[in-house]
């Protein structure tokens, strides 16, 4: 099952693309993983800004707070310093947002981890 990818953006040691097709974020994870990227974590606001020029659409980003409401850590675990919420997120709506997705406009915001978007991958 092939995994397209548009073209990137690098930042730094770090490149970023995009899936072409939407995806559970367990799915995101398998397609980076696939190519021994991982799903995109922005460290800085010129990350974020690269993972937005990449994605064409809402994207999923390396960030969960699945173990702990409202601790959002990357995929290693570890709290992430570096935010971009948008206005009023992460609110956990109906109690099951857990991943994160990059907006269209740059910001963040958390959804269920069911659901189908992008994800950019870093690599
Ligand atoms: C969306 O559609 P609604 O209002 O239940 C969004 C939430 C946002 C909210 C902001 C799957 O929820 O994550 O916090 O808008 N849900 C999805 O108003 O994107
Ligand atoms: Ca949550
Ligand atoms: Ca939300």
């Amino acid at each position: 099952n092939w995994v397209f990818f548009s073209m990137g953006e690098q930042v730094g040691k770090k490149y970023f693309v995009s899936t072409g097709k939407k995806m559970s974020f367990d799915e995101a994870k398998a397609a980076c993983s696939q190519f021994h990227a991982s799903v995109a974590t922005p460290r800085n606001a010129e990350e974020n800004q690269a993972i937005q020029n990449v994605a064409k659409d809402i994207a999923y980003l390396g960030v969960t707070d699945q173990k702990i409401e409202n601790r959002f850590v990357d995929l290693k675990g570890n709290r992430v310093q570096y935010t971009n919420w948008n206005a009023g997120e992460p609110n956990n709506t109906g109690d099951q947002e857990d991943c994160t997705v990059l907006l269209t406009n740059g910001k963040w915001n958390d959804v269920p981890c069911s659901d189908r978007f992008l994800a950019v991958c870093e690599f």
